[in-house]
């Protein structure tokens, strides 16, 4: 297993992280299509960082309903350069993939954080392989790939059967060898969860993370569609036309101390983190 390159490390800050997403994908449900050449990528890379991301994502594979596997080569082919080239500039950066063999690869390219959208379900390799590169992990909550996941939105309890099957995956993550400090746990937000199943694990973090860090992925899904839909016509199918919902998402989850949010607008998330801090500290000095 290569060891991991001294790239940049996740930034530790005294407020919410942002995290700029990077699909170099022909098919992510909102960029999908815009940064698929390795400069184009790098440029809005670059962009997402001066626009005052602290992490940027870097995926290069789909995963967004009915959304078909690419090959673990052409996955590497995407995400490879774009890693290497922001990595040599400085900027922190994590690689969104299921595969193991990717993690390895973007971990040796620069990456410092491991994004598994399937928290090591989708790769049997992917727990032993992250203990090995030393590195966090965001374990979301998932059940299905993308051709099946909407028809796992079945819950008698979402909260108690998110924080369960995310406490299954710390206690897999961790019989592979990973150290549980090194998790992040994300509710896996439009991931077999339609329209009301996601209001739930977003209102009540505390319900289901453990007191673990957790990450927020709301950026521009349906499920913000939904409550702005009606007389808003077309922002309920627009991915962009949802910025304004995401960023009131990113200002209540940094209220309520997350980790990181997951954001396509970098410079809205910041803003909004920029408020909650000076809010917090105005309610703290009229206490
Ligand atoms: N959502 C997407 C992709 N990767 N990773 C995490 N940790 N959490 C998410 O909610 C998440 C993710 C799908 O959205 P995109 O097409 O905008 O990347």
């Amino acid at each position: 297993m290569p060891a991991p390159l001294a790239g940049p490390a996740l930034p530790v800050k005294p407020r919410t992280l942002v995290m700029g997403i990077l699909n170099v994908t022909p098919d992510s449900f909102s960029d999908g299509g815009l940064f698929e050449s390795a400069d184009a990528a790098i440029a809005h890379g670059l962009a997402l960082a001066a626009d005052g991301a602290d992490i940027i994502d870097v995926g290069g594979e789909s995963t967004r309903p009915g959304a078909l596997r690419v090959e673990p080569a052409e996955e590497l082919t995407r995400v490879l350069p774009v890693i290497e080239a922001l990595a040599a500039a400085g900027i922190p950066v994590s690689i969104d993939t299921m595969r193991a063999a990717t993690a390895s690869a973007a971990v040796a390219a620069g990456a410092c954080l491991v994004n598994d959208v399937s928290g090591g379900l989708a790769d049997p390799d992917m727990g032993a392989t992250v203990a090995g590169l030393g590195v966090d992990f965001v374990a979301m909550h998932w059940r299905a790939h993308s051709t099946d996941m909407d028809s796992r939105d079945a819950y008698a309890d979402v909260v108690v059967e998110v924080r369960d099957e995310l406490a299954a995956r710390i206690a897999a993550l961790a019989e592979a060898g990973v150290d549980p400090r090194r998790i992040v746990l994300d509710p896996g937000l439009g991931f077999s969860k339609v329209g009301a199943s996601n209001w739930p694990l977003v209102a009540n973090v505390g319900a289901w993370s453990g007191g673990a860090r957790v990450l927020v992925g709301a950026s521009r899904k349906r499920f913000l569609g939904a409550v702005i839909g009606g007389a808003a016509g077309d922002r309920a199918s627009d991915p962009a036309a949802r910025e304004h919902a995401t960023t009131a998402v990113t200002t209540l989850a940094a209220n309520a101390g997350v980790w990181a949010v997951r954001v396509h607008d970098a410079r809205a998330a910041c803003d909004a983190i920029a408020v909650v801090s000076a809010w917090q500290e105005a309610t703290k000095a009229t206490r």
